[in-house]
């Protein structure tokens, strides 16, 4: 054996080792369950929750598709709908589904009020497919249609977005997710497989159109165009291995997403997969503006499981932001002259501002209260980007909407002051009554 032979014999060897270490991290976690797996042979298909997949034709080998862009009528959660411009009826558009070395061939017909032209973003294709209005081609008219044609060289999670007035358009709405699988598997099979894309809106209270020139306050934060509660629950198996591709087309903000009850390994990005090796293990995941990120995990604990962006804001609504800081305030002088000219009035936020979603406040009308929603225990006060990861036993059986069961003794609540006085705990004065807690 050479000298070139035997390092590249060891190097071969070291990166097994790295891989080894890389699956038993993610997957033999001390008290995990045992792994399901989907049937052999089985890709599971990509699920939009939300929203839909592009129908494709084969004609001639070839994938055909039709993309519309245009105006709609979008609902981002009940009691806000807005005209927004998206694809084929919905932002984002339809999520583009093909495989490692498919031909596609995709009709765009132009329904704006201006022209338009889609780039497929993060995607290796001749330089006239790319879509950039003016460098590339000449905009696509109101009312015409143009075709493009390419291979997909390469698999990987992809979207695909308007290049003509970009600022308006994108801010608008006009988006999607593009997914191309490998030809041959590639990495551990995964048994769910799902798409959420992040956008952000700033829709002032009443409008009927999100407004495409603001550059911050944005007031809607969405996950596949829907705030939460309209959010569609993610219900996976406890020990599947689960992927969620990610991608932001937003105009403006990074947004850090955070997985509850677990952790997981970011494996791909637009530019390709992260080799075993490199991948390493997160709770929260920045995908900037203008980037996918895809992340695997396998949950351990069934549950309820929160997922959102990690920035406080965006789990907010609209009536949310720029609010007067009352934190502290002492208003009940305020409060009872007020009352003379305002029977029932009373200034809020004194003590903070947990509770105020719940508020029935009055909201002009096509607007949302600051907040949240209906949760098993309480209301739940975030909303906007926040969706729920449902871990069950058996996911195939379980009610989408249905809440997780809690084993007995397994949910805190207050505790007992017989307990507290055992481990030695002094309760704050006006703590704990007597009563043990439940
Ligand atoms: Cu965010």
């Amino acid at each position: 054996m050479d000298r070139r032979s035997f390092i590249h014999v060891g190097g071969l060897a070291a990166g097994a080792a790295l891989i080894s270490r890389g699956v038993a991290h993610a997957q033999e976690r001390p008290g995990a369950p045992p792994r399901r797996t989907a049937a052999p042979g089985a890709q599971p298909a990509v699920v939009t929750p939300n929203g839909s997949t592009l129908p494709l034709r084969v004609v001639d080998g070839v994938k055909v598709g039709h993309l519309v862009a245009g105006p709609l009528e979008h609902e981002f959660t009940p009691g806000l709908t807005c005209e927004v411009w998206g694809y084929n009826g919905s932002s984002p558009g339809p999520t583009i589904e093909a495989v490692e070395g498919d031909r596609l061939r995709i009709y765009v017909t132009n329904t704006l009020p201006e022209p338009s032209t889609v780039h497929w973003h993060g995607l290796v294709l001749p330089n006239g497919m790319d879509g950039v209005s003016g460098l590339n081609q000449r905009p696509i008219p109101p009312g015409e249609t143009y075709v493009y044609e390419f291979v997909v060289r390469y698999p990987g999670t992809y979207m695909y977005h308007s290049h003509f007035d970009e600022m308006t358009q994108i801010a608008l709405g006009a988006v999607g997710m593009f997914v191309v699988h490998p030809k041959r598997p590639r990495g551990p099979r995964v048994d769910r497989d799902f798409v959420l894309m992040t956008h952000e809106w700033k829709i002032n209270a009443g409008a009927r159109r999100p407004d495409p020139n603001a550059m911050s306050d944005f007031n809607v934060l969405t996950f596949n165009g829907k705030a939460f509660p309209a959010t569609a629950p993610l219900l996976v198996g406890r020990g599947e291995r689960v992927r969620i591709r990610l991608g932001n087309l937003g105009p403006m903000d990074h947004h850090p997403i955070h997985l509850h009850g677990l952790a997981f390994n970011v494996t791909a990005t637009d530019g390709g997969y992260v080799p075993e090796s490199a991948q390493y293990p997160e709770t929260t995941v920045l995908v900037p503006v203008g980037s996918t990120r895809v992340i695997e995990f396998v949950p351990e604990e069934p549950g309820d499981w929160a997922v959102h962006c990690h920035m406080t804001h965006h789990t907010m609504m609209q009536m949310g932001h720029g609010l007067p800081n009352m934190v502290g305030a002492d208003t009940r002088a305020l409060d009872r002259r007020m009352s003379r000219v305002m029977p029932g009035y009373m200034t809020m936020g004194t003590t903070g501002m947990g509770g105020m979603g719940e508020m029935q406040m009055p909201v002009p009308a096509n607007s949302l209260p600051m907040r949240g929603g209906a949760g098993p225990f309480s209301y739940i006060d975030m909303g906007g980007m926040f969706t729920i990861l449902k871990v069950r036993d058996e996911p195939d059986k379980a009610d989408p909407d249905g809440w997780y069961t809690h084993p007995a003794g397994t949910v805190a609540g207050p505790a007992s002051a017989d307990r507290m006085r055992a481990d030695g705990i002094t309760p704050a004065a006006g703590g704990n009554s007597t009563k043990p807690g439940g």
